[in-house]
């Protein structure tokens, strides 16, 4: 399948402002990818798929972890559903796109919660996420800032943010996210 042809089918998949997201997702991965180092084809195929089962119905999402069957996925299952999209994505990537190279798939994988010893290209994907053009949280711009200079340091300031938004916010934390920024602090320091 060509690129075209993948972005055609993502967009269809959900709304424009989240395919606004995703073409964000793309330019700051090709860009990190060249300013770090990375492979740029591999950062926009994952970029391009990388949200494409967030809108899906969660029993859908669900259903194609089960399908899966990676244990990654499964375990999300325990834990609350907005982490279910990027496992079902990665599933779909495969059996949809026909992509198969395992580097782009387990960036799509591991882009919500991250991994102890994530790739190069995970990190991009997951910081991507954080810093696409679109977005304007608060203390984006410092991650931005940032980001031109350490992948890690702006995943764990990334992080950082999400962990405090779950906790204003009363939510469970994924393990796993706490794991990968423990990591994270030990590549830095
Ligand atoms: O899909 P995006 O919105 O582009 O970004 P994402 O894939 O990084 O997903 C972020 C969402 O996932 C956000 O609403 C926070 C949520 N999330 C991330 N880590 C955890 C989490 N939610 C829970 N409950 N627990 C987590 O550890
Ligand atoms: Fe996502
Ligand atoms: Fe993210
Ligand atoms: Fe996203």
């Amino acid at each position: 399948m060509s690129i075209d042809e993948a972005c055609a089918l993502v967009e269809r998949e959900m709304p424009a402002k989240r395919w606004r997201h995703t073409l964000g997702v793309v330019e700051s991965s090709v860009a990190l990818a060249e300013r770090f180092g990375a492979d740029a084809e591999k950062a926009r195929i994952a970029a391009i798929l990388h949200d494409v089962a967030k809108f899906w119905p969660v029993e859908k999402q669900r259903q194609a972890i089960l399908d899966d069957g990676d244990a990654a996925g499964l375990d999300t299952l325990l834990f609350d559903k907005e982490l279910w999209h990027s496992h079902a994505g990665a599933f779909v990537a495969r059996r949809d796109f026909g992509l198969d190279d395992a580097e782009s798939l387990d960036a799509i994988r591991y882009h919500t919660s991250g991994r102890p010893g994530m790739t190069k290209l995970e990190k991009i994907v997951c910081l991507a996420d954080y810093i696409e053009p679109g977005r304007d949280f608060p203390g984006v711009d410092a991650l931005r800032k940032l980001s031109e200079k350490s992948l890690e340091e702006a995943l764990v300031a990334g992080f950082d943010g999400t962990l405090r938004f779950l906790i204003e916010q009363g939510k469970r934390i994924y393990p796993l996210t706490v794991l990968t920024r423990n990591d994270l602090l030990t590549q830095i320091r």
